[in-house]
């Protein structure tokens, strides 16, 4: 049996090579990527931010542990673009302006580029204008990511920005990250909200209207 819980703490303790070598050791045991992902290193990653959220741990075991969660997720990623044959879409993700964290942005870009899109990944602090250019150059959908109160308002510069362009009715925005709600994604009239990574996969296919 995959040692899943052993993957959830080696990432508690930012222990980057056992995740790697725990994560590589489950796909050859064949367990399911998105228990890996769900019940291994988003389940530590969960912990890590109680532990932040109470002061019990500061920046830097919080860097380290991302920094194993991404020694986990390398692995995974090739696994998840796998499943999909042709591309079904085409989507431009990346992380609200102002904001850094990137660890949400990229689980949803490897579950998306899992459920079949072309997903081209903007990376993290991404201004309103690269949103647009990314939208002229033929991305029909959006997705941006924020996990700072203080950068959600930046989601509704970019609708506005591809509204002033011309842009909103041919590109779909899917918005989401721990703050965000589907009552802000009506708000700042984004066209969907997702609550997580998997959900956001079936979210971009229902705002595309693919089956
Ligand atoms: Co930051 N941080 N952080 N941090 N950090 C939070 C978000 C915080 C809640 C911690 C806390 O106080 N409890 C808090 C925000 C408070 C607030 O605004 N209400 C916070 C703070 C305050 C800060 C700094 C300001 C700290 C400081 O410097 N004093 C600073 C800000 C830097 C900046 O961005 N400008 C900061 C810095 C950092 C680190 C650099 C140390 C690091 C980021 C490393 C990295 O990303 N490479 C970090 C981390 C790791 C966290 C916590 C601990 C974990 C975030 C995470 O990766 N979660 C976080 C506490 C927490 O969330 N419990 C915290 C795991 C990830 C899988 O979940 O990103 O929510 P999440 O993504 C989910 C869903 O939200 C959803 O799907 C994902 C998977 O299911 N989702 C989408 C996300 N994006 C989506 C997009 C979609 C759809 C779904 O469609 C497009």
């Amino acid at each position: 049996m995959a040692d899943l819980e052993g993957i959830k703490e080696s990432l508690i303790k930012g222990d980057a090579n056992k995740v790697k070598e725990l994560v590589g050791t489950a796909v050859k045991e064949n367990a399911l990527v998105g228990d890996i992902l769900n019940q291994g290193l988003i389940a530590g990653m969960n912990v890590v931010g109680t532990k932040f959220k109470n002061n019990e741990f500061y920046v830097p075991e919080v860097l380290i542990a991302a920094r194993a969660m991404h020694a986990g997720m390398e692995i995974l990623e090739p696994l998840l673009e796998k499943s999909g044959i042709k591309p079904i879409g085409k989507i431009a993700v990346g992380t609200a302006k102002g904001d850094l964290h990137d660890i949400g942005k990229n689980l949803v870009i490897m579950m998306l580029k899992g459920g079949g899109f072309q997903v081209e990944d903007l990376g993290i602090d991404v201004a309103e204008e690269k949103f647009v250019e990314t939208a002229k150059a033929g991305t029909q959908l959006i997705g941006i990511s924020a996990l700072l109160t203080t950068t959600m308002p930046s989601m509704k510069t970019v609708v506005e920005a591809l509204k002033a362009a011309g842009l909103k009715d041919r590109v779909k925005v899917m918005i989401g990250g721990a703050p965000i709600t589907q009552a802000y994604a009506d708000e700042i009239g984004a066209d969907g909200y997702s609550p997580d990574a998997a959900s956001a996969v079936d979210k971009a296919k229902e705002l595309l209207e693919i089956k």
